[in-house]
Protein backbone atom coordinates (compact mmCIF):
# COMPACT_ATOMS: atom_id res chain seq x y z
CA UNK A 1 0.00 0.00 0.00
CA UNK A 2 1.22 3.42 -0.98
CA UNK A 3 -0.28 6.13 0.33
CA UNK A 4 -2.25 4.43 3.23
CA UNK A 5 -2.61 7.11 5.76
CA UNK A 6 -4.39 9.16 3.28
CA UNK A 7 -8.03 9.92 1.91
CA UNK A 8 -8.17 7.19 -0.13
CA UNK A 9 -5.79 4.67 1.38
CA UNK A 10 -6.79 4.89 5.01
CA UNK A 11 -10.09 3.61 3.52
CA UNK A 12 -8.39 0.56 1.37
CA UNK A 13 -6.52 -0.63 4.45
CA UNK A 14 -9.73 -0.04 6.67
CA UNK A 15 -11.39 -2.44 4.29
CA UNK A 16 -8.92 -5.05 4.03
CA UNK A 17 -8.40 -5.28 7.71
CA UNK A 18 -12.19 -5.72 8.02
CA UNK A 19 -11.65 -8.48 5.08
CA UNK A 20 -8.85 -10.56 7.05
CA UNK A 21 -6.02 -9.03 5.48
CA UNK A 22 -3.07 -8.80 7.59
CA UNK A 23 0.16 -8.72 6.04
CA UNK A 24 -0.12 -4.89 4.71
CA UNK A 25 3.09 -3.40 4.00
CA UNK A 26 3.14 0.48 3.61
CA UNK A 27 5.81 3.01 2.98
CA UNK A 28 4.47 6.10 4.59
CA UNK A 29 5.78 9.46 3.98
CA UNK A 30 7.99 11.10 4.66
CA UNK A 31 10.25 7.70 5.41
CA UNK A 32 9.94 6.66 2.44
CA UNK A 33 9.83 9.55 -0.58
CA UNK A 34 8.41 7.51 -3.77
CA UNK A 35 9.92 10.45 -5.73
CA UNK A 36 13.45 8.49 -5.20
CA UNK A 37 13.90 5.72 -7.15
CA UNK A 38 16.70 3.90 -5.36
CA UNK A 39 14.39 3.90 -2.11
CA UNK A 40 11.30 2.39 -4.22
CA UNK A 41 13.82 -0.47 -6.04
CA UNK A 42 15.22 -0.63 -2.52
CA UNK A 43 11.35 -1.42 -0.79
CA UNK A 44 10.36 -3.71 -3.67
CA UNK A 45 13.17 -5.56 -3.54
CA UNK A 46 13.22 -6.19 0.30
CA UNK A 47 9.75 -6.63 0.43
CA UNK A 48 8.48 -8.34 -2.77
CA UNK A 49 5.00 -7.54 -2.37
CA UNK A 50 2.82 -9.60 -4.24
CA UNK A 51 -0.36 -6.90 -4.32
CA UNK A 52 0.22 -3.36 -4.85
CA UNK A 53 -2.50 -0.28 -4.34
CA UNK A 54 -0.92 3.04 -6.04
CA UNK A 55 -2.58 5.36 -3.67
CA UNK A 56 0.36 7.69 -2.93
CA UNK A 57 -0.47 11.34 -4.61
CA UNK A 58 0.70 14.68 -4.21
CA UNK A 59 -3.19 15.48 -4.48
CA UNK A 60 -5.23 18.70 -3.67
CA UNK A 61 -8.10 21.02 -4.72
CA UNK A 62 -8.35 23.36 -7.57
CA UNK A 63 -6.37 26.31 -5.45
CA UNK A 64 -3.66 24.37 -4.72
CA UNK A 65 -3.04 22.62 -8.35
CA UNK A 66 -3.52 26.28 -9.58
CA UNK A 67 -0.62 27.36 -7.06
CA UNK A 68 1.65 24.42 -7.44
CA UNK A 69 1.45 22.82 -10.93
CA UNK A 70 5.60 21.96 -11.07
CA UNK A 71 4.91 19.70 -8.14
CA UNK A 72 1.66 18.56 -8.95
CA UNK A 73 3.10 17.10 -12.39
CA UNK A 74 6.66 16.21 -11.38
CA UNK A 75 5.52 14.54 -8.02
CA UNK A 76 2.69 12.09 -9.74
CA UNK A 77 4.78 11.23 -12.78
CA UNK A 78 7.66 10.31 -10.26
CA UNK A 79 5.57 8.45 -7.83
CA UNK A 80 3.51 6.81 -10.75
CA UNK A 81 6.95 5.83 -12.87
CA UNK A 82 9.15 4.27 -9.82
CA UNK A 83 6.38 2.31 -7.88
CA UNK A 84 4.95 0.87 -11.26
CA UNK A 85 8.44 0.12 -13.20
CA UNK A 86 9.82 -1.43 -9.96
CA UNK A 87 6.63 -3.42 -9.35
CA UNK A 88 7.22 -5.18 -12.70
CA UNK A 89 10.86 -5.75 -12.24
CA UNK A 90 9.87 -7.29 -9.00
CA UNK A 91 6.88 -9.68 -10.38
CA UNK A 92 4.21 -8.33 -8.43
CA UNK A 93 1.12 -10.06 -9.53
CA UNK A 94 -1.05 -7.51 -9.65
CA UNK A 95 -1.07 -3.60 -8.78
CA UNK A 96 -3.95 -0.92 -8.93
CA UNK A 97 -3.28 2.32 -10.00
CA UNK A 98 -5.45 5.31 -8.75
CA UNK A 99 -6.27 7.80 -11.02
CA UNK A 100 -9.35 11.09 -11.37
CA UNK A 101 -11.98 12.09 -13.23
CA UNK A 102 -9.89 15.06 -14.30
CA UNK A 103 -7.86 13.13 -16.81
CA UNK A 104 -10.72 13.93 -19.04
CA UNK A 105 -11.50 16.87 -21.58
CA UNK A 106 -13.02 19.63 -20.31
CA UNK A 107 -16.01 20.16 -22.76
CA UNK A 108 -16.20 16.13 -23.52
CA UNK A 109 -20.09 14.81 -23.32
CA UNK A 110 -21.47 14.06 -19.65
CA UNK A 111 -21.76 11.65 -18.43
CA UNK A 112 -18.22 10.69 -19.01
CA UNK A 113 -17.21 7.50 -20.77
CA UNK A 114 -13.79 6.01 -20.47
CA UNK A 115 -13.54 6.35 -24.60
CA UNK A 116 -13.09 9.70 -24.07
CA UNK A 117 -9.69 9.55 -22.94
CA UNK A 118 -7.55 12.21 -24.65
CA UNK A 119 -9.85 13.18 -27.56
CA UNK A 120 -9.78 16.97 -26.68
CA UNK A 121 -8.09 19.51 -24.46
CA UNK A 122 -8.08 19.08 -20.73
CA UNK A 123 -9.43 21.65 -17.61
CA UNK A 124 -6.51 23.87 -17.29
CA UNK A 125 -6.94 24.33 -13.47
CA UNK A 126 -5.82 20.86 -13.34
CA UNK A 127 -3.98 19.77 -16.55
CA UNK A 128 -0.66 19.00 -14.63
CA UNK A 129 -2.09 16.70 -12.85
CA UNK A 130 -4.54 15.00 -15.42
CA UNK A 131 -1.27 15.11 -17.27
CA UNK A 132 1.03 13.06 -14.74
CA UNK A 133 -2.38 10.37 -13.97
CA UNK A 134 -2.29 9.98 -17.77
CA UNK A 135 1.15 9.05 -17.97
CA UNK A 136 0.10 6.33 -14.84
CA UNK A 137 -2.46 4.36 -17.30
CA UNK A 138 -0.63 4.62 -19.68
CA UNK A 139 2.27 3.17 -17.99
CA UNK A 140 0.11 0.57 -16.93
CA UNK A 141 -0.90 -0.64 -20.53
CA UNK A 142 2.41 -0.57 -22.05
CA UNK A 143 3.30 -2.42 -19.46
CA UNK A 144 0.55 -5.12 -19.75
CA UNK A 145 0.95 -5.25 -23.22
CA UNK A 146 4.49 -5.73 -23.60
CA UNK A 147 4.70 -7.60 -20.09
CA UNK A 148 1.86 -9.27 -19.55
CA UNK A 149 1.41 -7.70 -16.25
CA UNK A 150 -2.06 -7.21 -14.64
CA UNK A 151 -1.82 -3.46 -13.61
CA UNK A 152 -5.30 -2.14 -13.58
CA UNK A 153 -6.12 1.82 -13.27
CA UNK A 154 -9.38 3.46 -11.89
CA UNK A 155 -10.69 6.53 -12.21
CA UNK A 156 -12.59 7.47 -9.36
CA UNK A 157 -14.95 11.05 -9.11
CA UNK A 158 -14.00 13.53 -6.61
CA UNK A 159 -14.17 11.84 -3.13
CA UNK A 160 -14.66 12.71 0.54
CA UNK A 161 -14.74 10.78 4.07
CA UNK A 162 -12.52 10.61 7.05
CA UNK A 163 -8.81 11.41 7.00
CA UNK A 164 -9.49 14.51 4.25
CA UNK A 165 -7.28 17.43 3.63
CA UNK A 166 -9.19 20.23 5.43
CA UNK A 167 -6.96 23.01 4.94
CA UNK A 168 -9.10 25.64 3.01
CA UNK A 169 -6.23 26.28 1.16
CA UNK A 170 -5.40 23.03 -0.34
CA UNK A 171 -8.19 20.92 0.24
CA UNK A 172 -11.16 19.91 -1.96
CA UNK A 173 -14.40 21.38 -2.06
CA UNK A 174 -16.56 19.34 0.40
CA UNK A 175 -14.10 19.07 3.27
CA UNK A 176 -13.24 22.77 2.77
CA UNK A 177 -17.35 23.49 3.22
CA UNK A 178 -17.64 21.29 6.39
CA UNK A 179 -15.06 22.94 7.99
CA UNK A 180 -16.07 26.70 7.15
CA UNK A 181 -19.72 26.49 7.61
CA UNK A 182 -19.04 24.49 11.42
CA UNK A 183 -16.28 27.12 12.24
CA UNK A 184 -18.86 30.37 10.96
CA UNK A 185 -21.37 28.66 13.54
CA UNK A 186 -18.96 28.32 16.23
CA UNK A 187 -18.14 31.56 15.96
CA UNK A 188 -21.35 33.06 15.09
CA UNK A 189 -19.97 35.04 11.54
CA UNK A 190 -23.20 36.69 9.31
CA UNK A 191 -21.81 35.32 6.20
CA UNK A 192 -19.82 32.15 4.59
CA UNK A 193 -16.86 32.84 1.55
CA UNK A 194 -17.26 30.12 -0.93
CA UNK A 195 -15.19 30.25 -4.17
CA UNK A 196 -16.56 30.55 -7.94
CA UNK A 197 -19.83 31.04 -9.37
CA UNK A 198 -21.66 27.74 -7.45
CA UNK A 199 -23.01 26.80 -10.73
CA UNK A 200 -20.09 23.74 -11.67
CA UNK A 201 -21.78 20.47 -10.86
CA UNK A 202 -19.59 17.87 -9.39
CA UNK A 203 -20.21 14.27 -8.51
CA UNK A 204 -19.11 12.81 -4.94
CA UNK A 205 -18.17 9.33 -3.84
CA UNK A 206 -17.93 8.41 -0.16
CA UNK A 207 -14.09 7.17 0.37
CA UNK A 208 -15.26 3.74 1.64
CA UNK A 209 -17.07 2.79 -1.18
CA UNK A 210 -14.22 3.18 -3.48
CA UNK A 211 -12.10 1.10 -1.38
CA UNK A 212 -14.93 -1.94 -1.75
CA UNK A 213 -14.74 -1.41 -5.44
CA UNK A 214 -10.83 -1.25 -5.66
CA UNK A 215 -10.65 -4.36 -3.28
CA UNK A 216 -13.37 -5.99 -5.45
CA UNK A 217 -11.54 -5.32 -8.52
CA UNK A 218 -8.13 -6.71 -7.35
CA UNK A 219 -9.45 -10.01 -6.27
CA UNK A 220 -12.14 -10.41 -9.23
CA UNK A 221 -11.15 -8.92 -12.30
CA UNK A 222 -8.68 -8.44 -14.81
CA UNK A 223 -6.71 -6.20 -16.94
CA UNK A 224 -8.96 -7.67 -20.44
CA UNK A 225 -12.49 -7.22 -18.26
CA UNK A 226 -11.63 -3.33 -16.78
CA UNK A 227 -9.86 -2.33 -20.02
CA UNK A 228 -7.23 0.55 -19.98
CA UNK A 229 -9.15 2.39 -17.45
CA UNK A 230 -12.57 2.43 -14.82
CA UNK A 231 -14.69 4.83 -13.86
CA UNK A 232 -15.68 4.49 -10.16
CA UNK A 233 -18.55 6.86 -8.93
CA UNK A 234 -22.10 7.22 -7.90
CA UNK A 235 -23.54 8.33 -11.60
CA UNK A 236 -25.25 11.36 -9.54
CA UNK A 237 -24.00 14.83 -9.33
CA UNK A 238 -25.29 18.44 -7.98
CA UNK A 239 -24.17 22.07 -8.22
CA UNK A 240 -21.92 23.27 -5.75
CA UNK A 241 -24.77 26.02 -4.92
CA UNK A 242 -26.80 22.52 -3.64
CA UNK A 243 -23.83 21.57 -1.91
CA UNK A 244 -23.08 24.15 0.04
CA UNK A 245 -27.15 24.78 1.09
CA UNK A 246 -27.08 20.85 2.14
CA UNK A 247 -23.64 21.32 4.23
CA UNK A 248 -24.87 24.45 5.86
CA UNK A 249 -28.04 22.39 6.75
CA UNK A 250 -25.96 19.36 8.07
CA UNK A 251 -23.79 21.78 9.67
CA UNK A 252 -26.65 23.87 11.04
CA UNK A 253 -25.38 27.07 9.87
CA UNK A 254 -27.54 29.60 9.61
CA UNK A 255 -25.78 32.83 8.20
CA UNK A 256 -25.14 33.62 4.48
CA UNK A 257 -23.72 32.55 1.53
CA UNK A 258 -21.52 34.84 -0.16
CA UNK A 259 -19.94 33.75 -3.53
CA UNK A 260 -16.38 35.20 -4.70
CA UNK A 261 -16.05 35.19 -8.31
CA UNK A 262 -12.21 35.84 -8.39
CA UNK A 263 -11.67 32.55 -7.34
CA UNK A 264 -11.63 29.70 -10.31
CA UNK A 265 -14.53 27.42 -11.36
CA UNK A 266 -12.73 24.70 -12.84
CA UNK A 267 -14.19 22.13 -15.03
CA UNK A 268 -18.19 22.81 -15.94
CA UNK A 269 -19.10 19.23 -14.73
CA UNK A 270 -17.13 15.81 -14.78
CA UNK A 271 -19.90 13.05 -14.17
CA UNK A 272 -18.53 9.56 -14.69
CA UNK A 273 -20.42 7.20 -16.85
CA UNK A 274 -20.47 3.85 -14.12
CA UNK A 275 -21.90 1.15 -16.35
CA UNK A 276 -18.49 -0.54 -17.00
CA UNK A 277 -18.19 -0.98 -13.33
CA UNK A 278 -21.51 -1.42 -12.55
CA UNK A 279 -21.64 -4.55 -15.08
CA UNK A 280 -18.30 -5.77 -13.33
CA UNK A 281 -20.85 -6.22 -10.09
CA UNK A 282 -20.26 -2.71 -7.99
CA UNK A 283 -22.39 -0.38 -7.03
CA UNK A 284 -21.75 2.57 -4.63
CA UNK A 285 -23.62 2.48 -1.88
CA UNK A 286 -23.28 5.03 0.55
CA UNK A 287 -25.90 8.59 -0.38
CA UNK A 288 -24.59 11.67 0.15
CA UNK A 289 -25.95 12.82 2.60
CA UNK A 290 -25.31 10.28 5.13
CA UNK A 291 -21.70 10.42 3.55
CA UNK A 292 -21.36 14.07 4.69
CA UNK A 293 -22.78 13.29 7.80
CA UNK A 294 -20.54 10.56 8.95
CA UNK A 295 -17.40 13.30 7.75
CA UNK A 296 -18.96 15.81 9.83
CA UNK A 297 -19.15 13.78 12.84
CA UNK A 298 -15.58 12.12 11.95
CA UNK A 299 -14.45 15.65 11.94
CA UNK A 300 -16.00 17.04 15.14
CA UNK A 301 -14.45 13.98 16.35
CA UNK A 302 -10.74 13.52 15.46
CA UNK A 303 -10.10 16.58 13.25
CA UNK A 304 -6.33 18.74 14.09
CA UNK A 305 -5.68 21.50 12.60
CA UNK A 306 -2.55 19.87 11.22
O1 LIG B 1 -13.06 20.33 -5.17
P1 LIG B 1 -12.40 21.42 -5.95
O2 LIG B 1 -11.32 22.19 -5.26
O3 LIG B 1 -11.75 20.82 -7.26
O4 LIG B 1 -13.50 22.51 -6.44
P2 LIG B 1 -12.34 20.32 -8.66
C1 LIG B 1 -14.75 22.10 -6.89
C2 LIG B 1 -15.62 23.34 -7.08
O5 LIG B 1 -15.97 23.85 -5.77
C3 LIG B 1 -14.94 24.50 -7.82
C4 LIG B 1 -15.77 25.27 -5.76
O6 LIG B 1 -15.88 25.08 -8.70
C5 LIG B 1 -14.59 25.46 -6.70
O7 LIG B 1 -14.51 26.80 -7.13
N1 LIG B 1 -15.54 25.77 -4.39
C6 LIG B 1 -16.37 26.64 -3.74
C7 LIG B 1 -14.52 25.45 -3.59
N2 LIG B 1 -15.86 26.93 -2.52
C8 LIG B 1 -14.71 26.19 -2.40
C9 LIG B 1 -13.75 26.08 -1.35
O8 LIG B 1 -13.84 26.72 -0.29
N3 LIG B 1 -12.70 25.21 -1.57
C10 LIG B 1 -12.58 24.51 -2.74
N4 LIG B 1 -11.52 23.65 -2.89
N5 LIG B 1 -13.47 24.60 -3.78
C11 LIG B 1 -10.27 18.74 -8.51
C12 LIG B 1 -8.86 18.74 -9.06
O9 LIG B 1 -11.03 19.67 -9.27
O10 LIG B 1 -10.89 17.49 -8.66
C13 LIG B 1 -8.05 17.66 -8.40
O11 LIG B 1 -8.29 20.02 -8.86
C14 LIG B 1 -8.76 16.33 -8.45
O12 LIG B 1 -6.81 17.55 -9.04
C15 LIG B 1 -10.18 16.46 -7.95
O13 LIG B 1 -8.77 15.88 -9.77
C16 LIG B 1 -10.93 15.15 -8.11
O14 LIG B 1 -13.37 19.29 -8.47
O15 LIG B 1 -12.68 21.50 -9.52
Amino acid sequence: MAGNTGLVGSAIVKKLNEDGYTNLIFTPYPEYDLRDQAQVNQFFKQEQPDYVFLAAAKVGGILANSTYPAEFIYDNMMIACNVIHAAYQNGVQKLLNLGSSCIYPRNAPQPLKESYLLTSTLEPTNEPYAIAKIAAIKLCRYYNEQYNTQFLSVMPTNLYGPNDNFNLETSHVLPALIRKFHEAKLKELPEVVLWGTGRPRREFLYSEDLAEAVIHLMKHHEFDETGELINIGTGNDLTIQELAELIKRITDYSGRIVWDASKPDGTPQKLLDVTKINNLGWKASTGLEQGIEMVYAWFMDSWVDG
